[in-house]
C-alpha cells in the first residue's frame, strides 16, 4: 500500500493550510520574517510535494523591514472560490511574545503561481485569520482575538465577521463564536460544512509540547458550538519520544474520492526537546463517525506512516542539493531576511556563475541583512561553499552562516585583522551574546577562493575550511547548536534553522563577496 511518510514538508514549514482544487493539492505555510512571504507547495497524491512559489514577493505586498524575530507572516489560509485563489495572512509587528499589532490582509490571484494582488487590509484584532466560503455565496473571516490585558487568558475566542467581495472589506457585526476549551490558547480557526453541521477546527494548548487540535460543531455558523466529547482529536504523547511531537494546528481536505486528511504542524526534537529543524508539516488520515465527528486514524496521536489516498502518483520531486549559481535568477528555495529580492543587494549577473552579495548590516539587524539562505531540512548534512572576498578592514565579513534569528546563529566568517591580515574565525551568537570562538583567527592568503564547510550531526556542528589545493582543515571544536531552536530561548519564537551565505559591511561600503556554489549534501 502506498504510504505518506511524515513529516511531508521537512524543516521550518509550520501552520499548514491545505486546499484541493480539482485534482491539485496545495499547502501554504508560515514564513515569519523570511522573504518571499508564504511558501506554497503542490501535490497530486499528498505523498510527494513540490515548492511552487510564494505569493508575497513585493514590498508593496509586505514590508517587513524592522519586524522583530518571529514577527512577520503568521499562519496563512489558502482558499479558492469561483476561479479566484484567496490567501489571507497576518503581518505581526509587535515584540517578543506580546502578540499585539497583528495586521490581517487578503491577496488574490487567478492562478496559484500568481501574479498575486496587492493586499486588502482586513483587521488587526488577532491572528490566524481564515476565510470560509459558505454555500450561499457569503464569505466569512474567522480569527482568534488577542486580549492584551494583564491577567487574562490572552486568547479571547474566535471572531467571525462577513467579508464583502464587492466592498473589499469586512462588513456587519463581529461575533465571538467560540471561547475555547480548558486546553486554552484557542487559535488557528478553520470552518467546514458537512451533513448540515458547521465544524470549527481550532488549535489549542499552545504551539509547543501541549499542542492539540480541537473540534466543535453547530447547526448554525454563529454557534453555539458543542465541543467533540472525545476532544482533543489530535495531540502528541510527550512520553513517546519516537512520535512526532507538538502535533496541532490542523487543516482539513477532502479528496476527489471522498477521503479526508488533516495537515498539521509537528516537531522532531533532536536532543533535550530541542527541535532545530523548526516546526514541520505532517498529514494524517481521518474518518467520520456515524454520529458525524471527525477522527484521526489511530489517533489522537499522530502517525509517521499514513495510508496514502487512492490517487495517481505525483512525480517525486527532489529538493535541489547543489546550486552553482549559473542561472540569472535565484532558485525558489533561497530566502532572505525581512527584505525582498527587488533591491540590488545581491546579484547573479554582475559576475555570471557566481552569487555576489554586497555586504550590508550586521547579523543582528532587523532591517537590511545580506543573506541568501535555505532551510535546514535534515539532521545529518554537510554544507559547502566557496567565497572570493578581499576584506579591507574588520567591519567587512563574509562566509557560511547557520542562522536561527538575531539572537542565535553561528558563522564561519572571513574578515581582515590589523596584524593577521585576511583571516578566518567563528562567531557564535547565543541567547543574544556575541562570542568569537577561536582564541586567534587564522591568517589566509589574498586573492584566492576560500572553501568553507559545515558538518551537522543532530545538535553538533563542526566547521572546516581549505584553500584551492589543500586538504580540509578542521576549524574550532564541535559546536552545540541546540540553541538554534524554538525551544531554547527566553522568548516565544516560531521559526527554524537556515543555512547559507552572508556578507556584512558595517562601514557602509557594500564590500562584495562572490560565492561560486552551495552544496547541501544529506549524510546517511
Ligand atoms: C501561529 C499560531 C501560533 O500563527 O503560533 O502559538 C503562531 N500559536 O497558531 C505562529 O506559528
Amino acid at each position: 500500500m502506498k504510504m505518506i511518510q511524515n513529516p511531508v514538508l521537512l524543516g521550518f514549514n509550520p501552520d499548514p493550510s491545505i486546499l484541493r482544487v480539482e485534482d491539485n493539492y496545495y499547502i501554504a505555510v508560515s514564513t515569519f520574517e523570511w522573504f518571499p512571504g508564504v511558501q506554497i507547495y503542490h501535490s497530486r497524491d499528498l505523498v510527494n510535494w513540490e515548492l511552487i512559489g510564494y505569493p508575497l514577493t513585493r514590498s508593496s505586498q509586505l514590508n517587513m523591514l524592522g519586524n522583530l524575530n518571529s514577527g512577520g507572516v503568521w499562519a496563512p489560509c489558502l482558499s479558492y472560490s469561483d476561479g479566484t485563489y484567496y490567501l489571507i495572512f497576518t503581518d505581526v509587528k509587535s515584540r517578543k511574545g506580546a502578540f499585539k499589532d497583528t495586521h490581517n490582509y487578503l491577496v488574490t490571484a487567478e492562478s496559484i503561481t500568481g501574479p498575486w494582488s496587492d493586499p486588502i487590509y482586513l483587521n488587526s484584532s488577532g491572528f490566524d485569520p481564515s476565510l470560509f466560503h459558505d454555500e450561499d455565496g457569503k464569505k466569512w473571516l474567522v480569527n482568534m482575538i488577542w486580549d492584551h490585558r494583564k491577567g487574562t487568558n490572552s486568547f479571547a475566542g474566535i471572531a467571525l465577521q462577513e467579508y464583502s467581495v464587492k466592498e473589499q472589506k469586512l462588513v456587519g457585526p463581529i461575533r465571538n463564536i467560540f471561547k475555547g476549551t480548558e486546553l486554552r490558547k484557542t487559535e488557528a480557526p478553520h470552518v467546514y460544512k458537512r451533513n448540515g453541521y458547521y465544524y470549527l477546527l481550532t488549535a489549542e494548548g499552545g504551539t509547543e509540547y501541549d499542542h492539540a487540535a480541537t473540534m466543535a460543531r453547530s447547526r448554525s455558523l454563529f454557534g453555539p458550538y458543542e465541543v467533540d466529547p472525545m476532544n482533543p482529536i489530535l495531540t502528541s504523547d510527550k512520553s513517546d519520544e519516537d512520535q512526532l511531537q507538538k502535533a496541532g494546528h490542523g487543516c482539513l481536505v477532502e479528496t476527489q474520492n471522498g477521503e479526508w486528511y488533516m495537515a498539521h504542524l509537528c516537531g522532531r526534537p533532536v536532543i533535550d526537546k530541542k527541535s532545530i529543524l523548526g516546526r514541520e508539516t505532517a498529514i494524517q488520515k481521518c474518518y467520520w463517525t456515524d454520529d458525524d465527528w471527525l477522527r484521526i486514524e489511530n489517533g489522537p496521536n499522530p502517525s509517521k506512516e499514513v495510508p496514502a489516498p487512492d490517487l495517481p502518483v505525483s512525480e517525486a520531486v527532489t529538493i535541489p542539493l547543489h546550486d552553482d549559481f549559473n542561472e540569472e535568477t535565484l532558485a525558489l528555495h533561497w530566502n532572505a531576511l525581512r527584505r525582498t529580492f527587488e533591491e540590488k543587494w545581491y546579484s547573479l549577473k554582475d559576475r555570471p556563475g557566481y552569487l555576489r552579495l554586497y555586504g550590508e548590516e550586521s547579523m543582528n539587524s532587523f532591517h537590511r541583512q545580506s543573506m541568501v539562505m535555505r532551510r535546514l531540512e535534515h539532521f545529518q548534512v554537510e554544507l559547502e561553499t566557496s567565497v572570493e572576498f578581499e576584506p579591507e578592514n574588520f567591519q567587512q565579513m563574509a562566509g557560511l552562516m547557520i542562522y536561527y534569528d538575531t539572537e542565535d546563529h553561528v558563522y564561519l566568517r572571513i574578515t581582515e585583522h590589523e596584524t593577521l591580515g585576511k583571516c578566518i574565525g567563528i562567531i557564535e551568537t547565543k541567547y543574544g551574546s556575541y562570542e568569537e570562538l577561536l582564541e586567534k583567527d587564522i591568517a589566509l592568503p589574498n586573492d584566492q577562493p576560500i572553501y568553507l564547510k559545515a558538518v551537522i550531526h543532530d545538535h553538533l556542528l563542526q566547521f572546516y575550511y581549505r584553500l584551492d589545493t589543500d586538504e580540509w582543515q578542521q576549524i574550532g571544536e564541535k559546536i552545540d547548536i541546540g540553541h538554534l531552536s524554538d525551544d531554547d530561548s527566553d522568548y516565544v519564537r516560531f521559526t527554524g534553522t537556515f543555512v547559507g551565505m552572508a556578507a556584512q559591511d558595517l562601514s557602509g561600503q557594500h564590500k562584495k563577496a562572490d560565492f561560486d556554489y552551495f552544496n547541501y549534501n544529506i549524510l546517511t
